[in-house]
C-alpha cells in the first residue's frame, strides 16, 4: 500500500486529492493547521475514528513555516509521495501579507525538500509541487506552455516562482523525483468563497432568492482558463506516476472573462444580463427572465425585475498589478500523461450553481422555519 502525505489537506484541492487517493487504496496523511474553530469541513466525510483498526486517513497538526514539525512528520510517515498543496493561495491577500506568503509558499517548499533530503529519502519519496499559471503573470505569449517565460505579478506569484525553481534545482542537484504541476485556475462547489467564481455563484444564488441585492466585483475583463478541481487532482497524481520527473501545464485551453462567467451563472437561474458602462461605472442589468425555468427551480419569478442592476464594480477589488489573460496549452499533459478533463466550463458553472443554490435555499428554509443562526453574544 502506498503512503501519501498532503500539505493543505483542508483546502479545495487537498480534499479532492485525499478522496481520490483513498479510492486508489493509498494510506493518506494530511497536515492541518491548528485553528480556534474546526477547519476540516471539506474532509469531515473522510474522517475515520483513530481508535478504529486499519485507519487509512490520518491528520497531523503542522505548518509549512515550521521545519522541525515537517522533518518529524516526514520521518514518522515515511511517505512514498508528498503533495505540497499548502499555501496562502489568495493573490489579492498576498499584497497584504507578502512576507508571510513568501515564507509559507516559497520557503515552505524548500522546507519539504530539505526534510526529504536530510532524512535520506531522496530515492524513496516523490514530491508534487502546486505551481501555478500565476507564474506567467504579465502576458509574454499565449497560449502559455511549459516553455513560456515567467513574469510574476504578485507577492503570491513571486513566492511560487521560488517554489517552482527550488523544485527544479533539487531535482537536478540531488536526482530527486520532484516536479511542478503548473495548474491553471480550477474551481468547484468547495472552492474558497472569496475566489471570484465561488463569490459569483454564491451571490447569484442569493440574488435569485431575494437574499442579496447586488454583487460587487473588481476587474470584469480579466480572462481565466477555468477547469474543475476534480479533473485537476487526477493530473497531480499522474505527474508522480511517470518514469521521469517533469513539469507539466494542466489547463483546458479555453479562456473566458469574469464578465462571461457572471453571465453564465445568472443564466443558470433563468436571468439574462447585459453589461454597460466602463471601468468603475460598469453595471450588470437584468434584460430578460425565463419565468418557466425559475418556476422549475422553485424560484419566485416575480422577484427580479427587468432593468434591475445586480452587478456593480467596487474598485477595492482591483489589484495593484493584475494578470490580464491566462490560457494554457495542455498538449504535453494530454500526450505524455494521457490526461483529459471531463468537465468543460458550462459543466463547471452548472455544478457550482446547483450546489450553491441548494446551500442558500437550505439556509433560507431554516430561517423561514424559525431556526436562528446561533449568536453566542446575544
Ligand atoms: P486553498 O486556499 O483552498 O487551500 C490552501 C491550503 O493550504 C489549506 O488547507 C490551508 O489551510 C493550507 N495552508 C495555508 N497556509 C499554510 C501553512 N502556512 N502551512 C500549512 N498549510 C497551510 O487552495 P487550493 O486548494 O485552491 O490550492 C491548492 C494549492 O494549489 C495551493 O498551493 C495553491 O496556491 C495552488 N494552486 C491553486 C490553483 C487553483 O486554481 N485552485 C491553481 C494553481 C495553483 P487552512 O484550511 O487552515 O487555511
Ligand atoms: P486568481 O483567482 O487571482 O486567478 O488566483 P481569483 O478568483 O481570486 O481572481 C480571478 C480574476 O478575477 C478578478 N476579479 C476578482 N477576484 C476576486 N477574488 N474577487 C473579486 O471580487 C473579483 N473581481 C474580479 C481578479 O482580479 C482576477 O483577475 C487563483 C488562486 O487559486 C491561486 O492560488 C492560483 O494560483 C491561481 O488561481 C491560478
Amino acid at each position: 500500500m502506498k503512503v501519501a502525505l498532503i500539505t493543505g489537506i483542508t483546502g479545495q484541492d487537498g480534499a479532492y486529492l485525499a478522496e481520490f487517493l483513498l479510492k486508489k487504496g493509498y494510506e493518506v496523511h494530511g497536515i492541518k493547521r491548528r485553528s480556534s474553530l474546526f477547519n476540516t469541513d471539506r474532509i469531515d466525510h473522510l474522517y475515520a475514528d483513530p481508535h478504529e483498526q486499519n485507519v487509512k486517513f490520518k491528520l497531523h497538526y503542522g505548518d509549512l513555516t515550521d521545519s522541525t514539525n515537517l522533518i518529524r512528520l516526514i520521518q514518522e510517515i515515511q511517505p512514498d509521495e508528498i503533495y505540497n498543496l499548502g499555501a496562502m493561495s489568495h493573490v489579492q491577500v498576498s499584497f497584504e501579507t507578502p512576507e508571510y506568503t513568501g515564507n509559507a509558499d516559497g520557503i515552505g517548499t524548500l522546507r519539504i525538500l530539505e526534510a526529504v533530503r536530510l532524512l535520506g529519502l531522496t530515492q524513496k519519496t516523490r514530491i508534487y509541487q502546486a505551481s501555478t499559471s500565476e507564474l506567467y503573470g504579465l502576458v509574454q505569449a499565449v497560449p502559455q506552455s511549459e516553455t513560456t517565460p515567467f513574469y510574476p505579478r504578485s507577492p503570491y506569484a513571486v513566492a511560487k516562482l521560488y517554489g517552482y525553481w527550488i523544485i527544479v534545482n533539487y531535482r537536478e542537484a540531488y536526482n530527486m523525483y520532484a516536479c511542478n504541476g503548473i495548474l491553471f485556475n480550477h474551481e468547484s462547489p468547495i472552492r474558497g468563497e472569496t475566489f471570484v467564481t465561488r463569490k459569483i455563484t454564491r451571490a447569484t444564488s442569493k440574488i435569485a432568492l431575494g437574499l442579496q441585492n447586488c454583487l460587487y466585483l473588481g476587474n470584469l475583463s480579466a480572462q481565466r482558463d477555468w477547469g474543475h478541481a476534480k479533473d485537476y487532482v487526477e493530473a497531480m497524481w499522474l505527474l508522480l506516476q511517470q518514469d521521469k520527473a517533469e513539469d507539466y501545464v494542466i489547463a483546458t485551453g479555453v479562456t473566458t472573462t469574469v464578465r462571461d462567467f457572471v453571465r453564465m451563472a445568472f443564466d443558470e437561474v433563468g436571468v439574462t444580463l447585459e453589461f454597460s458602462g466602463k471601468d468603475e461605472n460598469e453595471r450588470g442589468v437584468v434584460i430578460d427572465i425565463d419565468k418557466e425555468k425559475q418556476k422549475e427551480l422553485n424560484l419566485d419569478p416575480e422577484l427580479l425585475k427587468i432593468g434591475q442592476t445586480v452587478v456593480k464594480i467596487d474598485p477595492k477589488y482591483f489589484r495593484p498589478t493584475e494578470v490580464d489573460l491566462l490560457i494554457g496549452d495542455p498538449t504535453k499533459a494530454q500526450k505524455q500523461l494521457g490526461w483529459k478533463p471531463k468537465y468543460d466550463l458550462a459543466g463547471l458553472v452548472k455544478d457550482m450553481m446547483e450546489s450553491d443554490l441548494h446551500l442558500v435555499k437550505k439556509d433560507d428554509y431554516l430561517k423561514k422555519g424559525g431556526f436562528k443562526i446561533m449568536n453566542y453574544f446575544e
